[in-house]
């Protein structure tokens, strides 16, 4: 079912940049465009009208209340609050670890120099309805949100046809901290995030996954708001060796596979032996699988198997691929971490298949695709910061920088700048 590719097949299908799609197409552009001109310039009422359209109904009013959001717990089973609990509980301690205090580079008496590091205001996180619903994304999103100290968080969901939003994701953002819940969707809920509306009232940055049209939203918005990133379709590569066990690779592609279509499921294996187990248990398996349809388009198309002729092999074409996830399946896989150069996130050794770090593990799963973690990263408790920074100067210090100042001003025909540091200076 997987295609076979040599290694330069490989790079010229999946790597070459020619390869790169554009994640979304024009038809899509042009549709965003008008609702969020709509949105932005005709508030509520254009809101409304798209609300009506694309979600079926138009809610009571766009906030989830405090007594639907106690309803949901009831309609949520106690072993899925566990489940989401004891996740947030991992996620929660991961991130922690990653905050970072305000900072001084240098303090004399004379000069103080340093970093500010302060939580943005407002943040809007973008769950979408429907089929992709992942009350594990909401987790995502808003705990790194939370304790990077955002003071409102909310969430835009759609409604079902007008009435309540999916129950599981109001618990999750319960258990994240989201303060506000709206009942909206699409790329008309990016544009009422982005402007406000008299209702809504707008954020400084969007975060969270959605389909082409939320995706094209996004990229609209950027600028007047922050944005995580534009998802291309989820991806992994794993690197396996004649230790690896085809039955846990198969199992680990087919994960990839059911999530969408065009979801990318790469094996990159020194064994010939291992590939061929691998592509027929990827049969076997794939017959029993609910989402059957939709893997199989994605492991017939946007899938392959590489025979490489070392582990240097597979890592270098890993490290060009620059995988969203990545799986290592090797003998003593924990030595070949260093390897790796470019990944989203790396799941090491037989027994960490990526649905460990999709729900529970504790780094994030909101990661780079399409190549993007050459230059980019997860999402992170960073992404909720703004590092603002501070220069004190005694007059000493100034008088000591100010031939510098000047001579570099005069170089760039800068006088203004000059004469900026000259007149302080002046007894
Ligand atoms: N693999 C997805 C995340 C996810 N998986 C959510 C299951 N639910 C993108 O990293
Ligand atoms: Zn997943």
């Amino acid at each position: 079912m997987i295609p076979t590719f040599t290694t330069d097949e490989f790079t010229a299908t999946y790597i070459s940049k020619k390869s790169k799609k554009k994640p979304f197409d024009d038809n899509v552009m042009e549709t965003v465009k008008e609702v969020i001109e709509n949105v932005r310039t005709r508030g509520e009422v254009a809101l409304k009208e798209y609300t009506e359209k694309f979600d079926g109904g138009i809610p009571h009013s766009w906030q989830v209340t405090e007594e639907e959001r106690a309803k949901a717990w009831q309609e949520v089973p106690e072993e899925v609050i566990e489940a989401l609990e004891r996740a947030a509980k991992n996620i929660r301690n991961f991130h922690s670890k990653q905050l970072q205090q305000s900072r001084m580079m240098e303090m004399t008496d004379d000069i103080i120099t340093g970093q500010l590091f302060r939580p943005l205001e407002r943040v809007g996180i973008y769950v979408p309805g429907g089929k992709a619903c992942y009350p594990s994304t909401v987790l995502m999103n808003a705990i790194p949100a939370v304790l990077a100290g955002v003071s409102e968080i909310v969430m835009a969901t759609p409604s079902r046809g007008g009435g309540a939003i999916t129950p599981i994701l109001s618990v999750a953002a319960d258990i994240a901290g989201v303060h506000t819940i709206y009942k909206m969707g699409g790329s008309q809920a990016i544009a009422a995030l982005a402007y406000g509306t008299e209702q809504i009232e707008s954020v400084d940055k969007i975060v969270g996954p959605g389909n082409a049209y939320v995706a094209a939203a996004k990229s609209l918005v950027f600028g007047d708001v922050g944005i995580d990133m534009i998802a291309g379709p989820s991806e992994v590569a794993i690197i396996a060796d004649e230790t690896a066990d085809p039955v846990f690779i198969a199992a680990d592609l087919i994960a990839q596979a059911e999530h969408d279509e065009k979801a990318r499921a790469f094996i990159f294996s020194t064994s010939e032996k291992v590939l061929e187990a691998t592509l027929a248990e990827v049969k076997k398996q794939c017959a029993e699988l609910p989402r059957k349809g939709i893997a199989e388009v994605s492991l017939i198309n946007e899938s392959a198997a590489v025979k490489v002729g070392s582990i240097e092999e597979a890592f270098r074409l890993s490290n060009a691929l620059a995988p969203e996830h990545l799986e290592i399946q090797l003998e003593n896989a924990l030595t070949h971490l260093s390897k790796v150069k470019n990944a989203g996130s790396v799941f090491i050794g037989n027994y960490t298949p990526e649905a460990v770090g999709d729900y529970f593990a504790g780094p994030n799963h909101t990661l780079p695709t399409s190549g993007t973690a050459r230059f980019s990263s997860g999402l992170s408790v960073d992404d909720f910061i703004k590092k603002t920074t501070y220069v004190y100067y005694s007059e000493q210090a100034l008088r000591n920088a100010a031939p510098y100042i000047e001579t570099l001003a005069k170089e760039e025909e800068l006088d203004g700048h000059a004469r900026a540091v000259k007149v302080r200076l002046i007894q």
